[in-house]
């Protein structure tokens, strides 16, 4: 169907001629004739040559006349719209929300009524601090925003992977946001809080502390936006068709599990995949396995409230798991990616703000400035009253009000009326019955500004965090603690810090000054709260407590050339299959390799491009005579060197012993599984939903 019109290379004078009719190098073109669409300018008038613009001559100036040009380059120069102020790199897909089972008891919200009643629903996961083009590995705080279009208007709950917040009150939002973000005069460092303007703020704000313990945790690499939880972080309100209020946490828990990556596997994933979260959601949605989570809720009344150890307007502090069980109430599954990025996940338009009756807001000052914030920033990012329109933002439901015009108005009613009350017998009325009616909280009080008393404690429950955490991630958190305070440069900061981890863990506190170099221990910061509460460890915070115990998800590397033993290879790869893992076969050329048995296995990657750090799990499975060849690749050493440090198990077949050897592992230890039989593959593929080797980890590491 399409036609060439390149002309032969040796044909110089047809090829002359041929670029200066159609200006290109021989490459095809293909014209409406041939079954296209005929492109069109933005007014829809045809077009008949994209490819050179009108001059006087064929090689005189450009003409003024050309309106195909003029409109093609006056809308790329516009194409851009500002990335938003946080959150800035973010990835979305669409889904849907399945209500469990009738939840009128507690809320009037009409999608919570019925079981099994589907609601779609688009989420965007995000980076806070990078710009949209930065790495998908930051040690950040990811946000989790759900849209769920209910037949009552949008219900979004805009949510971190983290329960808890930097600050108590939105007004400090600015500070730290600027503090984190690349310092003004220098413009970097880009998407990282090591460097001292971020330090700086967080040791002079206490009440950062509990935080901060999250944010140096593996929560903050996390492995794939499909193994993390999300938190709509304050308390919120549930009302009922009685009117009765309970107050609740929001909980977003994933089916497959929980799981980060460690930060030097971070680090070089950044260089490896800077769009490593991005292509892994992609490719788990395209290939069928659609991710999924479950939404808890903790319900409470006042009278817990009041008993509570700290104040549930506080979003800095958890209510434990242990202490208030997490209910499962539905679940929301991602099937769908967009058909344009940047109409769907750059456009969508979360905010607070948007609840259906059933669901309200607690006093909490932060989602307070929050449910400020969310429009205004719209109006900035999206240039138009009218961000409602868009398709991604517009409710799904019905939809009837007054508001009209301004730019871009694309949905706009007909008729005569366009007020109320109006005695045309028109438009829509209001609802006292089913519209949406603000909880009547009794609130009395002076105008102040003040911090209350209760929001005073930000140790106890910083340090509940950290010793609720195993051995390994309380060692990742000192070693972050260490890695980004190394990265500041004034050392009264970095004392300024040691000295409220003092009052978190005296033995973190000790070894992050020793291993920043510090010799003379400052002393405790001052605590508003004292003494520090010894509150119980909570399991429900550790990653690795709950971790999948499986390998469903996930995804193992194997390390492939020609002559690989073919039944081993097959036998790794339905093992993996059968576990619902995903292989991805490397080799020394992306062509592929031929195996013992003469047959042809594509490669997805060739070595160079497929570092260990970008899998779970790695098999290495060399021909024996290619090995002499691997040992020489620096490549080859570092596959095997990283999937050891990084306490991944490994797999290897007998010839690749040597591998081992040049990559400096003296030891094999026992997550390194000699691979032989189907029964050796079973043993293997049969450990890997632990997924790392922790014992491995501190021989690896400086002490
Ligand atoms: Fe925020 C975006 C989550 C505090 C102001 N925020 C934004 C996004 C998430 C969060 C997930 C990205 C939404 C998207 O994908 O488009 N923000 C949080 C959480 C917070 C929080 C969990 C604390 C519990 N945020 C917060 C405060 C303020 C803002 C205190 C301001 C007073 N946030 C914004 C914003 C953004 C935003 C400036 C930027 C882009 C946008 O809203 O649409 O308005």
């Amino acid at each position: 169907m399409a036609r060439k019109i390149s002309k032969p290379a040796s044909d110089l004078a047809n090829v002359h001629d041929q670029q200066l009719h159609r200006g290109n190098g021989g490459e095809l073109h293909q014209f409406a004739g041939d079954g296209y669409d005929v492109l069109t300018t933005a007014q829809g008038g045809p077009v008949d040559d994209d490819q050179n613009t009108l001059r006087v001559g064929a090689r005189g100036p450009v003409i003024i006349e050309d309106f195909h040009f003029r409109e093609k380059i006056f809308h790329f120069d516009h194409e851009r719209i500002p990335e938003r102020v946080v959150h800035a790199r973010g990835y979305g897909a669409h889904g849907y929300f399945e209500t469990y089972e009738s939840f009128a008891h507690y809320t009037k919200a009409d999608f919570l009524q019925r079981a099994g009643e589907k609601t779609p629903a688009f989420v965007r996961f995000s980076t806070v601090a990078g710009s949209k083009g930065s790495f998908d590995l930051a040690r950040d705080v990811r946000g989790f925003a759900v849209k769920i279009y209910t037949n009552e208007g949008n219900w979004d709950l805009v949510g971190n992977n983290i329960p808890v917040f930097f600050i108590q009150d939105a007004i400090k939002f600015p500070d730290i946001i600027h503090a984190v973000k690349p310092e003004p005069d220098r413009a970097f460092p880009q998407a990282q809080s090591a460097h001292d303007n971020f330090w700086d703020f967080i040791s002079l704000t206490p009440e950062s502390m509990h935080m901060i313990m999250w944010v140096m945790s593996d929560r903050a690499i996390p492995r794939s936006f499909r193994f993390m939880e999300g938190f709509g972080v304050h308390t919120f309100r549930l009302v009922n068709a009685k009117e009765e209020s309970t107050f609740v946490k929001f909980h977003w828990k994933p089916k497959l599990g929980l799981q980060s990556v460690v930060w030097n596997e971070a680090v070089k994933i950044n260089g490896a995949d800077p769009d490593f979260h991005r292509r892994d959601l992609w490719q788990a949605i395209q290939s069928g396995n659609f991710p999924e989570w479950e939404l808890g809720v903790q319900l409470f009344d006042e009278d817990f409230a009041d008993s509570f150890d700290f104040d549930v307007l506080d979003p800095t502090k958890i209510i434990p798991e242990e202490t208030l069980p997490v209910q499962p109430i539905g679940r929301l599954v991602l099937d769908r990616m967009p058909d344009n990025f940047f109409a769907e996940t750059e456009q969508v338009a979360f905010m607070t703000q948007n609840v259906p009756p059933g669901i309200g807001f607690s006093n909490d000052p932060l989602l307070q400035g929050r449910n400020f914030s969310y429009l205004d920033t719209q109006l900035k990012r999206l240039g138009s009253t009218n961000f409602t329109h868009l398709p991604i933002n517009a409710p799904k439901c019905p939809f009837h009000h007054f508001q009209q015009d301004g730019h871009m108005a694309m949905s706009n009613p007909s008729g005569r009326v366009n007020y109320q009350p109006n005695s045309w017998g028109e438009g829509p009325r209001e609802s006292p019955d089913s519209g949406y009616r603000h909880f009547p909280s009794e609130e009395a009080g002076q105008k102040v500004r003040l911090r209350p008393e209760s929001f005073a404690d930000h140790y106890s429950q910083a340090r509940q965090f950290f010793i609720s955490q195993t051995p390994p991630e309380q060692r990742h958190i000192a070693m972050a603690l260490t890695f980004e305070l190394s990265k500041v440069e004034t050392p009264a900061i970095r004392e300024r810090m040691v000295s409220h981890l003092l009052n978190i863990d005296e033995t973190l506190a000790n070894k992050v000054a020793t291993a920043l170099g510090i010799s003379e221990m400052p002393k405790a910061a001052d605590a508003a709260v004292q003494p520090r509460q010894d509150l119980e460890p909570s399991p429900a915070l550790s990653i690795i407590e709950n971790g999948p115990n499986r390998f469903e998800g996930r995804k193992l590397g194997m390390l492939v050339t020609d002559g690989s033993e073919a039944a081993l290879v097959q036998a790794v790869a339905s093992a993996i299959k059968d576990a619902k893992g995903v292989v991805e076969y490397i080799a020394p050329k992306v062509g592929g390799v031929t195996l013992s048995d003469g047959k042809f296995l594509a490669a997805r990657q060739m070595i160079d491009g497929g570092p260990s750090v970008l899998y779970d799990s790695v098999a290495l499975l060399p021909g024996t005579d290619f090995v002499p060849d691997l040992l020489k690749v620096a490549t080859v050493r570092d596959f095997v060197a990283d999937a050891f440090a990084h306490c991944k198990f490994i797999g290897y077949a007998a010839a690749a012993r040597p591998l081992f050897e040049k990559a400096g592992v003296a030891e094999l230890d026992e997550g390194t599984i000699e691979l032989s039989n189907s029964e050796t593959v079973d043993a293997f593929v049969g450990v890997l939903g632990k997924l790392r080797v922790w014992a491995r980890e501190p021989a690896t590491k400086l002490r």
